[in-house]
C-alpha cells in the first residue's frame, strides 16, 4: 500500500493524522512501514514526509465504529518517532484525541444529534472512556455540521475555536495497572524524590529544584546544551523507574512522561515543565496534565510540597506549562480519590485528502 485517504487536523496543541481504521493495512507491520513512510521517519527533519519534526506534530488517530454498549468510536493513537524508526501504542494521547469527535462526525461514524452532539471514544491504548462534545449547528439547508469556529481559547495554540469539552472517568492506572504503581506518593530514584503515578498517562512527578532546575525554563532552555546534564539524569530516574511502573523496559517507549514541578507562578495550581519522554513538551500533554494535577492532591508527594488547592471537591486546578496553562477540573469521590477529569480543548480541520507514503 502506498496511498490512502486521511484527514490532517490539529487535535488540541498537537497535529498529526486522523485515518479511518479501514483505510489502513489490517497488519500492524505494514501499518507502521506505511506510517514511516508517511511521516517521513526516521530523520529529524522528516523532510520527506507530513511529520513536523517534532513529536508534538507526528502523531496517528486511528478511528472506527465502536461495536462496544454506549460507545460512538474506537480511537487508536499511534506515535510516530520523528528519528527512529518506531511506530508505537505504548501510550495515549489527549491532545490528539480532541480531534476524534469532528472526525467522527466528518466521516459518517457518527450522526450530529443536536447543536452540541457528544461523542463517547474508547480510548484503545489504556481502554478507558472519554466523552467529547462538538459543536453541530445547521447550515442554512438544515444540514448539521461540524463547527471549528468560536471563541475559545487555549494556551499554545494561535487565535480562538470552537470548544470542544472532554470527559474523562476512571482513568487510574490507565497502563500501570495502579494510579500509584509502587504504592507510595513518593519513592526516592536515583537519589531523586518523586512520584510515580499514572491517572490516564504514566509520569514521574519531581520538583525542579530537587534537580537543579528553577521549573520555569523555556522550552529552548531545557533542550539546551546547559541542561545537558539535568536531561541525562532525568532519563537515568525514569529508565530505573520503568519497571517499577510495570512498564518494563522503558529504553524505547514514549513513556513514561517526565515532570519537574515548582510552585505556581501566574495564580495558577501548579507550575509544570515536562519532557515527552526526551524533548520538552512546547505545553503539556492532556492525560499528563490530569496525572500531574492529582500527583498534586497526593498527601506526602513532591508535588503537594508546591502546589497550591483549592477547598471543595470539585477543583479547578489551572496548571501551569511553558506557553500558559491547561485547565483541568478534577471531581473527587467521597473517599478522596479523582472520580472524573473535564478539559477544554479546541480543534480544527486542516486538509482532508489522499496521502502517499
Ligand atoms: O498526555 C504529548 C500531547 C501529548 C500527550 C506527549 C497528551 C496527553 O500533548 O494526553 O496529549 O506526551 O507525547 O499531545
Amino acid at each position: 500500500m502506498n496511498q490512502t485517504n486521511v484527514m490532517w487536523m490539529r487535535g488540541g496543541t498537537s497535529k498529526g493524522g486522523y485515518f479511518l481504521a479501514e483505510d489502513l493495512p489490517a497488519d500492524e507491520q505494514e501499518r507502521a512501514a506505511f506510517l514511516l513512510g508517511v511521516m517521513g521517519s526516521p530523520d529529524p527533519r522528516q523532510i520527506d514526509g507530513m511529520g513536523g519534526a517534532d513529536p508534538l506534530t507526528s502523531k496517528v488517530a486511528v478511528v472506527k465504529k465502536s461495536e462496544r454498549e454506549g460507545i460512538d468510536v474506537d480511537y487508536l493513537f499511534l506515535q510516530v518517532f520523528v528519528d527512529q524508526a518506531i511506530v508505537t501504542d505504548a501510550q495515549n494521547c489527549g491532545n490528539i484525541l480532541s480531534g476524534v469527535g469532528p472526525f467522527a462526525i466528518e466521516r459518517g461514524l457518527v450522526e450530529p444529534s443536536g447543536d452540541e452532539t457528544p461523542v463517547a471514544i474508547y480510548m484503545e491504548n489504556t481502554g478507558q472512556v472519554a466523552i467529547a462534545t462538538v459543536e453541530t449547528p445547521q447550515d442554512e439547508i438544515g444540514r448539521r455540521q461540524v463547527n471549528y469556529r468560536g471563541s475559545a481559547r487555549i494556551d499554545g495554540v494561535p487565535g480562538t475555536h470552537a470548544p470542544i469539552p472532554v470527559e474523562f472517568r476512571d482513568t487510574a492506572g490507565s497502563s500501570c495497572g495502579a494510579l500509584l504503581p509502587t504504592g507510595n506518593a513518593c519513592d526516592e530514584i536515583q537519589g531523586v524524590r518523586c512520584t510515580l503515578i499514572d491517572n490516564g498517562m504514566p509520569c514521574i512527578v519531581m520538583k525542579a529544584e530537587d534537580l537543579g532546575a528553577t521549573g520555569y525554563e523555556t522550552r529552548e532552555e531545557l533542550e539546551g546544551e546547559g541542561f545537558a546534564e539535568i536531561r541525562a539524569k532525568i532519563e537515568q530516574v525514569r529508565l530505573a523507574a520503568g519497571p517499577l511502573m510495570n512498564l518494563g523496559d522503558v529504553k524505547e517507549k514514549s513513556v513514561p512522561k517526565m515532570f519537574l514541578v515548582s510552585p505556581p507562578k501566574d495564580g495558577g495550581a501548579i507550575c509544570t515543565r515536562s519532557f515527552i519522554p526526551h524533548r520538552a513538551h512546547a505545553t503539556i500533554g492532556v492525560l499528563a496534565a490530569v496525572t500531574v494535577a492529582t500527583a498534586s492532591l497526593v498527601e506526602g508527594s513532591p508535588a503537594s510540597e508546591v502546589a497550591v488547592i483549592p477547598d471543595g471537591k470539585k477543583k479547578t486546578l489551572p496548571v501551569e506549562h511553558p506557553t500558559g496553562e491547561m485547565t483541568c477540573v478534577l471531581t473527587m469521590g467521597d473517599d478522596g480519590a479523582v472520580e472524573s477529569a473535564a478539559l477544554l480543548r479546541t480543534a480544527r480541520k486542516l486538509m482532508d485528502g489522499t496521502v502517499f507514503a
